[in-house]
């Protein structure tokens, strides 16, 4: 019997991703670049589950049912385009390939046109949930054609994960639709994971918390608005002890955070585009300082930092949370208005309501704000600063966050996310910047023009000569 659907790339997330849609009922054909790989997953992992090994990828694409329907789960760059130059010469006109790695957009759009010109299927999908979404039901963001989609929906339906909403998958978008949102869900996890850990260092190093204390703190608040996928790993590893030392988990981890480049493309689209995303620009910068310990050792001595204890209270621990909140939402509003924009500027024809639905479960960003956001989303509404009930929550949380970020600053502790949030909020709820400033600036060394705010036209002026005082 032929394999429905066939899997290449055998690490964690292959094989997890090859288990889930075994366990579904479907048989899976596997390979993997290294034979070794291969043979340890069917030993080790594959439990009665119809999971067919190869080590040609002649035969294992001569054991998948036509049109064939094979998932890359290799790693993200190069890797994939050998992958698919070994795989072409085997296929036919109509049969599918599916990228499940986390690959560049462009990457994506370069390939779909190039395999769609050969007369092939091409879905670039986003695939979120790490190793357990893998295989216990992951959010999946397929984009490509709504033809190659519907050759593998009921497949994808059955292994994402559900919530009351219905499956975490959705046919996202034409061509890189799908490679484009899941890059800005790591965007946004990025600016989210960087809001939760400055608000871990207010508490370590201002209000001098034990870290249980503070797993406490982060588990209540996980029963409540900002109950969220990673909120919950937040209090859980703050449980943690080490087992050699005995100390927390985190006081034994090195503070310096590594990245594989989503972030950073997510804010260099962004930039392009020409949308606002501080908080996960942000975020990245501060993984990039983090990288520098020498450094930061160093210049710690040469700058002591003055800082005064603050005795816990009530008051500022919902300070603490109301400012996660507005972080976590202001990370939101920024994801959702730069994928709303490239929908428009790329033709993707995204469903903003269906991207927030699919990210209820499974992924890495899911959190219970989501459904407040899906109310009031919409392409007019994309960065949902718009509702009332939006308008009075961000109310209702501002002052808590200018209290957080004045004692931050009076303690000398560094909130670049925080503060993004804040300030993205603030500019864009100013009606006059100082940005007239900025245009005569541009027009006196540049010659570059400016409008006036009294009558139409573009305008110059020259600024050495006239009066001046
Ligand atoms: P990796 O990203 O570490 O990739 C390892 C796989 O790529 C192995 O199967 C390896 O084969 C294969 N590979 C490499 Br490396 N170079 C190759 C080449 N030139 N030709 C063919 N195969 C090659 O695995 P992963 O962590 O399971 O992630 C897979 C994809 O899923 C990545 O794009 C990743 O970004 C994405 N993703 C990962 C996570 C996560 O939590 N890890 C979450 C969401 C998405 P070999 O065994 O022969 O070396």
């Amino acid at each position: 019997v032929k394999s429905s659907i066939g899997l290449i790339g055998l690490a964690v997330m292959g094989q997890n991703l090859a288990l889930n849609i075994a366990r579904k009922g479907y048989k899976v054909s596997v390979f993997n670049r290294t034979a070794q790989k291969t043979e340890e997953f069917v030993k080790n992992r594959v439990k009665g589950e119809e999971i067919e090994p190869h080590y040609d990828i002649k035969d294992f694409v001569e054991s998948l049912e036509r049109p064939r329907k094979i998932i890359l789960m290799v790693k993200a760059g190069k890797p994939v385009d050998d992958t698919i130059s070994q795989l072409l010469p085997y296929l036919e006109p109509g049969d599918l390939i599916i990228d499940g790695g986390n690959s560049h957009y462009l990457d994506t759009e370069r390939r779909f046109k190039d395999l769609t010109e050969k007369g092939f299927l091409f879905l670039g999908m986003g695939v979120s949930g790490g190793e357990y979404g893998a295989l216990h039901g992951p959010s999946l963001m397929p984009g490509g054609s709504k033809k190659a989609y519907s050759l593998v929906e009921d497949i994808l339906l059955k292994i994402a994960a559900k919530t009351e909403d219905g499956p975490c998958c959705t046919y996202v978008g034409e061509r890189s639709a799908g490679h484009f949102v899941k890059m800005v869900h790591n965007g946004i996890e990025y600016a989210i994971m960087q809001s939760i850990a400055e608000i871990y260092h207010i508490m370590r190093d201002v209000l001098d918390l034990p870290t249980d204390e503070m797993s406490d703190i982060f588990k209540e608040w996980n029963s409540g608005e900002l109950n969220s996928f990673l909120v919950e790993i937040t209090y859980k590893i703050l449980k943690r002890k080490d087992e050699e030392t005995g100390k927390p988990m985190v006081d034994v981890i090195l503070d310096r955070a590594e990245q594989k480049g989503t972030g950073k493309w997510t804010s260099q689209a962004a930039l392009d585009l020409g949308i606002p995303t501080p908080s996960i620009n942000l975020a990245v910068v501060e993984r990039i300082i983090s990288h520098f310990k020498e450094e930061r050792t160093k210049l710690s001595k040469l700058y002591n930092k003055r800082r005064s204890a603050l005795q816990k209270s009530e008051e500022f621990l919902k300070d603490l949370k109301d400012s996660l909140f507005f972080a976590m939402f202001m990370a939101f509003s920024q994801g959702m208005w730069l994928i709303s924009e490239a929908s428009k500027e790329f033709s993707y024809n995204v469903d903003l309501f269906e991207v927030l639905r699919i990210w209820k479960g499974g992924c890495i960003i899911r959190a219970k704000l989501i459904d407040t956001l899906r109310r009031y989303i919409s392409d007019e509404n994309a960065h949902l600063l718009e509702s009332e009930e939006v308008i009075s929550l961000l109310k209702e949380r501002i002052g808590s966050l200018k209290n957080v970020l004045k004692v931050s600053i009076e303690n000398e502790i560094p909130v670049p996310v925080l503060s993004s949030a804040y300030n993205y909020f603030m500019s864009l709820t100013e009606e006059r910047l100082p940005a007239n400033l900025i245009q005569a600036q541009r027009d006196f060394f540049g010659a570059h023009t400016f409008e006036r705010v009294d009558k139409e036209g573009v305008f110059h002026i020259n600024w050495e000569e006239g009066e001046i005082g």
